[in-house]
């Protein structure tokens, strides 16, 4: 269970006012500090995209295929988040993109003080110089969305085996995205998703909305996301 998070107000009773104030004041410093990461990366004349979805519906599968396609004209950084290990930022750093992994320890989510500490590290590796910055997330559809890490777009992936009721049931994931990318399309023969239900769903919760589907897998639909990242304004 996270302990930054407010997900632990379950463990509590409802009259516990000192709960709701912690948590309170830890959201505002939050909100505080991601308007500074926001100042920090456009200084660096960049812009920043945070990845959220379930473990395991491909972001890093996504971002190594964004990386081979994007590396040669684009400056590309990424901040990998988990709970432990390394894996995802060594995925990435493969591809010869500098990567800094945030290890939660135990936290469902990053929030904006870690990502503030990232953003430092990779300004490092990088010398300052990026275009683009990914902030991969904790897997998990629930915690993440309540924190803003300074990012520009906030991109929420649903792959295709975790069924096509995850925007009604996680709706404040789905409404605070700024394009939901529907992952795994090339299994769609198999799993009894709806990407037309998905569509309803999450335009109902925020009628502007994007939506893209692709595979990493074969490509298929990836021109569309390219697209949509190359057509992010300049900051
Ligand atoms: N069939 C298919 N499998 C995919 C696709 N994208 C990713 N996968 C597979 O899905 C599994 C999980 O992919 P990851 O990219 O590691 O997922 P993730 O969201 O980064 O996972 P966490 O970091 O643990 O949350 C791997 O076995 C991938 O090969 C896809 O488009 N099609
Ligand atoms: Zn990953
Ligand atoms: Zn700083």
């Amino acid at each position: 269970m996270c302990d930054t998070c407010g997900c632990q107000l379950h463990e509590h009773h409802q009259h516990d006012h000192k709960v709701v104030e912690v948590n309170q004041s830890l959201l505002e410093a939050n909100q505080r500090q991601a308007a500074s990461n926001r100042r920090h990366i456009e200084q660096m004349g960049a812009v920043a995209i945070n990845l959220i979805s379930s473990p395991g519906s491909g972001k890093t599968t996504l971002l190594e295929r964004t990386i081979d396609a994007l590396k040669d004209t684009v400056r590309i950084g990424v901040i990998e988040g988990d709970i432990e290990t390394e894996r995802d930022a060594e995925r990435i750093r493969a591809k010869g993109v500098p990567a800094v992994q945030l290890t939660t320890g135990g936290a469902c989510h990053l929030d904006a003080p870690m990502v503030h500490g990232g953003l430092h590290v990779l300004e490092h590796f990088a010398k300052g110089k990026l275009d683009l910055i990914f902030i991969e997330n904790v897997g998990n559809l629930v915690c993440p969305a309540t924190f803003d890490l300074g990012e520009h777009q906030r991109v929420v992936l649903l792959s295709t085996p975790e069924g096509s009721d995850k925007p009604a049931k996680y709706p404040a994931t789905f409404r605070s995205a700024d394009l939901v990318l529907i992952t795994k399309i090339d299994l769609l023969p198999y799993f009894d998703f709806s990407t037309d239900e998905v569509t309803q769903q999450t335009l109902l919760l925020k009628p502007e909305r994007q939506i893209i589907s692709l595979s990493a897998t074969t490509g298929d639909g990836f021109d569309q996301w390219l697209d949509y990242l190359r057509n992010l304004p300049a900051r």
